[in-house]
């Protein structure tokens, strides 16, 4: 039985279209709450996180000097889902974070490692999200967050929640990715971070490739899980901004999820990008709710 706080951070702020704010929502009305607890779990819903700034009204089109696109609305949000994410470990839940777009994982994870010091990542994800400002194509934050976690780019960014880098290098895993940046490929290579392609995950399955990162991250003190779902194939999730063909199946997706669910060193979880206003009928809301009884131990048996 895991105890688990659903928190939602319906933040857009990191990239520029509408309804990713709504996600949180979306996948509330498919019962996530309720399919959780039918698990056995002992499972809160404490509502959305709000920054001073409301994602449902905003009109994303500030940059700043270095071209990062609404920072200050980004910041204000990671400062605020941090606290709660903190907040939920105090208490000993376990936080799950249901976006939203990917930027809010600066804020989850800082809220982690303020009691995880040696913190290890999946970032199961078709992007790398490792860009700062110099090498960001487009200034979207929501590209961004394992560069700032890492400690790149922006210090204001960096200094969320504590001060200085949040994470090692030697503590992720990326696993999926296939839309990588020319500045991305080159950092994972500068600094020999753990990289799964698309090919790696066909050639070998996800359930080896889960087995072999859990054992890359085995010294860890804790482990965060951060599920994009454009990870997944577009054949099967089209409520996502970001699409990218040749990517994970969703009965793929559960076998390897089954395999990290056996492991006693996950302490959180985001599940991010999720769009119901370019999905059909919610499906990927609903699909995310199957994945996330799979994070929490739901079995085929
Ligand atoms: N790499 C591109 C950029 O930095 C696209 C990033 C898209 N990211 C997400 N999250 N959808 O993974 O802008
Ligand atoms: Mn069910
Ligand atoms: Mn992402
Ligand atoms: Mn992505």
């Amino acid at each position: 039985m895991v105890k688990i706080d659903i928190i939602g951070a319906p933040t857009a702020f990191g990239q520029p279209k509408l309804g990713v704010s709504l996600g949180p929502d979306a996948v509330r009305l498919c019962g996530l709450k309720e399919h959780l607890s039918q698990l056995g779990h002992d499972v809160a819903d404490k509502g959305n996180v709000y920054g001073k700034y409301r994602a449902e009204y905003g009109n994303h089109s500030e940059r700043n000097e270095e071209g990062l696109m609404n920072f200050n609305q980004v910041k204000d949000f990671s400062e605020a889902l941090a606290a709660s994410v903190e907040g939920s470990l105090d208490n000993n839940r376990f936080p799950f974070i249901v976006g939203g777009d990917h930027s809010l994982s600066i804020g989850s994870v800082s809220g982690v490692t303020k009691k995880y010091n040696n913190l290890g990542v999946l970032w199961i994800d078709a992007h790398g999200d490792i860009n700062n400002s110099d090498t960001s194509p487009t200034g979207n934050i929501h590209g961004m967050p394992l560069g700032v976690l890492l400690g790149e780019g922006s210090r204001s960014l960096v200094d969320i929640h504590h001060e200085g880098a949040k994470l090692k290098h030697e503590n992720i895993v990326l696993i999926g990715v296939r839309d990588l940046d020319t500045g991305e490929k080159a950092y994972i290579k500068e600094h020999g971070i753990k990289c799964y392609t698309m090919s790696d995950v066909r050639r070998l399955g996800l359930d080896v490739v889960i087995t072999k990162a859990l054992k890359h991250l085995q010294d860890c003190d804790g482990i965060h899980l951060s599920l994009d779902v454009d990870s997944l194939d577009p054949l099967e999730i089209k409520g996502t901004g970001t699409k990218v063909d040749g990517g994970i199946f969703l009965s793929e997706m559960l076998l390897g999820l089954n395999i990290l669910s056996k492991t006693e060193l996950l302490v959180s979880a985001d599940l991010v990008e999720v769009n119901p206003l370019i999905d059909n009928c919610n499906e990927t809301a609903e699909k995310a709710v199957v994945i996330s009884e799979y994070i929490f131990g739901q079995s085929q048996i």
